[in-house]
């Protein structure tokens, strides 16, 4: 039998969790590494949108089918796996990727002029991507028209504002809507997320069940998004940007996860 593929990348949040599950889980060579740089839109190419229809990653092949979302491709490489873990929550899942407290958003996030001009570089490499639009144009192209039409207008409408061609209120809104976001992480980081951690270890218990590939995937976005660059000083830039000591909860939940090789593995730089 094949091997699974797994599509990855080396900066991108939600390709950890599954790298995470994959590492924690599997011998080394048990599953095959393909990375799709979203630097160089490769996740645009047309032979991947026929793979994933939302050109994202993780995604996975495994045994003739194809899993397209992080939840899926966990959730496989968890059911698969040689050794056992605890299952997932459903509803700490479907939260953790809910559009409010999307980790993506903290690269683009801009509250203030000064944001702003700290996240423009990214953005434009990011939006400005000549890879999409160079894609879409092709034959093949064609049957996932829609695809291409949504992801333009979506990435050409931010990146506007960014090459500072959007109206001054269409700039207002960014902000506003970056400070409403920045508010919906702070609330469930300093909040709601610490009724599913425990006060030692891990969701899964001593060792990391499936929420808790999620979970760290998402804290360590966070944490890279206010500036943490290493296991060490992480926390000092969440307590700076957040304005508030990091709950104890976190702290353990931190020392736990970054205390393991699968992190220290996938997390050679925070992302
Ligand atoms: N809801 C999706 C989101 C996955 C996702 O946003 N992946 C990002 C990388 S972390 C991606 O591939 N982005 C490329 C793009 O949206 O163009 C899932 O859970 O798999
Ligand atoms: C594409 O993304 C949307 C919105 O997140 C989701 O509802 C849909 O199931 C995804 N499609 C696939 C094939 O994963």
């Amino acid at each position: 039998m094949s091997k699974p593929v797994l599509y990855v990348f080396g900066l991108s949040v939600w390709s950890a969790a599954a790298e995470l599950a994959a590492a924690e889980l599997y011998p080394e060579n048990a599953i095959e590494y393909k990375t799709i740089s979203l630097l160089n839109g490769e996740n645009f190419a047309p032979s991947f949108i026929d793979k994933n229809p939302n050109g994202t990653i993780p995604t996975l092949e495994a045994e003739g089918k194809i899993y397209t979302s992080t939840a899926q491709v966990t959730s496989y490489l968890v059911k698969n796996a040689p050794t056992s873990v605890k299952a997932a929550n459903a509803e700490l899942i479907e939260t953790i990727h809910a559009d409010k407290y999307d980790p993506n958003f903290m690269l683009l996030l801009s509250r203030n002029d000064e944001d702003f001009k700290t996240k423009a570089n990214f953005a434009h490499v990011y939006l400005g991507n000549p890879a999409l639009e160079k894609h879409s144009v092709l034959p093949e192209a064609e049957a996932h028209k829609s695809f291409y039409e949504g992801k333009l207008a979506s990435n050409g409408g931010l990146l506007a504002l960014f090459k500072g061609e959007a109206p001054p209120a269409a700039k207002d809104d960014l902000f506003a809507k970056s400070q409403a976001h920045f508010d919906n992480v702070k609330s469930f980081l300093y909040g709601s997320l610490l009724s599913y951690l425990p006060e030692s270890g891990f969701i899964g218990g001593n060792i990391p069940g499936e929420d808790d590939y999620h979970v760290c995937a998402w804290l360590t976005r966070i944490v890279a998004s206010v500036g943490g660059k290493s296991k060490d000083d992480s926390l000092a830039a969440v307590e700076k940007a957040f304005g508030g000591p990091v709950p104890s909860k976190i702290v353990s939940y931190w020392g736990a996860w970054t205390g393991r090789s699968s992190w220290t593995k996938v997390y050679a730089s925070l992302h």
